[in-house]
């Protein structure tokens, strides 16, 4: 892998010689490493990832999209006179033939981004100020991308957060019982079948001509967001390969699953996992400082839902794939995407038990 890299590195424009590459991060899809060049005596760092191609299907329109929003979002900080901008938008390098993204001799596709210096993700939240920092930055991405001229963005991932769909893969998946994994997740499958009303709860607002599309991220958790080392601001969003149009729920509850519970998402002692209220209250506070101004008042309204919403949607993502023998997410463990599953399945049950409170605090906010 790493004499790979070596190869993949002499096609970007990136100049220096290599020295390393390590694997980074903990993403539960793309292979992404660090690698450092000397340039002159001194070290450069860039994000090397190769793209997932099980589950992105068409990687050139991806980057594509990548590209669109990246160079958007450069141009805005940049007429706002900002210094640092490739600490604020994702920076693609280009390959040496001008794509955004290079091909190994097995034809896999890559891409390599700036490294964003003093700034690191954090797997669970630690502070109110990050939930602050985070929901203001998602916030502030999705409103960058409300002006984003041209065609439709490419859908990189067909009915991503179609709860609904989700829902009856969920189904075809027991039905189906590939591993023979469905007497061990009972309990689970359960939990699901009597929330089905809750599935369509957004989507049939969506379809009503209710609540409108918008570009969203689409993957909101913590992890995707860099916060600075020092000021502890958030400074960059990361991981764009599902941006795509969407709804703003998906991405707000996102925040929710993932930056209130004081437990890492496959935490085996559930009584560790809940919903920190002064944790949503941040998130909440600092999505409405960017976002407020945009949202209409059905949107607004429907933002504590939606934390229920993604944590039964994600925690039906986790479940099929445990059905189905561990496809799709990397697992480091047997059952893996079971304790994964069980976390947010006990994260739906605290944000149920909160739910008056969080509409009210939602209710008493300007
Ligand atoms: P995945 O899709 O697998 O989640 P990500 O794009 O989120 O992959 O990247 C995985 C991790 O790598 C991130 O959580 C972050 O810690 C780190 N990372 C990604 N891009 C950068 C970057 N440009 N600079 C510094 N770290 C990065
Ligand atoms: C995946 O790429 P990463 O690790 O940030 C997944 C998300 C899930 C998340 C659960 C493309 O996110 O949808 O919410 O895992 N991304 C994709 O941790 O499926
Ligand atoms: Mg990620």
């Amino acid at each position: 892998m790493i004499k790979k890299v070596k190869t993949v590195k002499d096609k970007f424009k990136i100049y220096g010689d290599f020295i390393s590459a390590a694997p980074y991060g903990s993403g539960h899809i793309n292979d992404t490493l660090r690698v450092i060049v000397n340039q002159g005596g001194t070290e450069l760092h860039y994000i090397f990832q190769r793209i997932n191609e099980n589950i992105f299907k068409n990687p050139p329109a991806l980057m594509n999209n990548i590209k669109r929003v990246t160079e958007h979002i450069f141009k805005k900080i940049e007429d706002e006179g900002d210094e640092e901008i490739t600490r604020h938008t994702l920076y693609v390098i280009k390959a040496l033939d001008g794509r955004s993204y290079t091909q190994d001799e097995e034809g896999k596709y890559w891409r390599a981004y700036i490294f964003i210096e003093k700034a690191r993700t954090y797997d669970v939240i630690e502070t109110a100020e990050q939930a602050y920092e985070a929901a203001s930055a998602f916030g502030l991405f999705q409103k960058d991308l409300a002006d984003l001229p041209g065609e439709r963005l490419h859908e990189t991932i067909p009915d991503f957060h179609n709860t609904p769909r989700r829902f009856a893969d969920l189904e075809k998946a027991v039905a189906a019982d590939t591993a023979g994994r469905v007497k061990d997740a009972q309990a689970e499958i359960d939990f699901v079948m009597n929330r089905k009303a809750d599935t369509s709860k957004l989507t049939d607002l969506l379809a009503e001509g209710k609540l409108s599309e918008r570009i969203t991220h689409n993957d909101t958790k913590l992890n995707n967001v860099m916060i600075d080392d020092e000021t502890g601001k958030g400074v960059c969003v990361i991981d764009l390969d599902t941006v795509m149009p969407g709804l703003v729920h998906y991405d707000f509850g996102d925040m929710v699953r993932t930056s209130t519970s004081p437990a890492a998402e496959d935490e085996k002692d559930l009584s560790k996992v809940t919903m920190q209220f002064h944790m949503f209250e941040s998130l909440l506070r600092g999505y409405l400082s960017t976002a407020g101004d945009f949202l209409t008042p059905r949107e607004r309204e429907n933002l504590p839902f939606s934390g229920k919403l993604i944590t039964l949607e994600i925690g039906i993502r986790f479940l099929t794939d445990y059905l189905e023998g561990d496809i799709y997410f990397k697992t480091h463990r047997e059952g893996h995407n079971l304790d994964r599953c069980r976390t947010q399945f006990k994260l739906v049950e605290s944000i149920e038990e909160q739910m008056d409170d969080m509409t009210a605090l939602l209710n008493s906010i300007d």
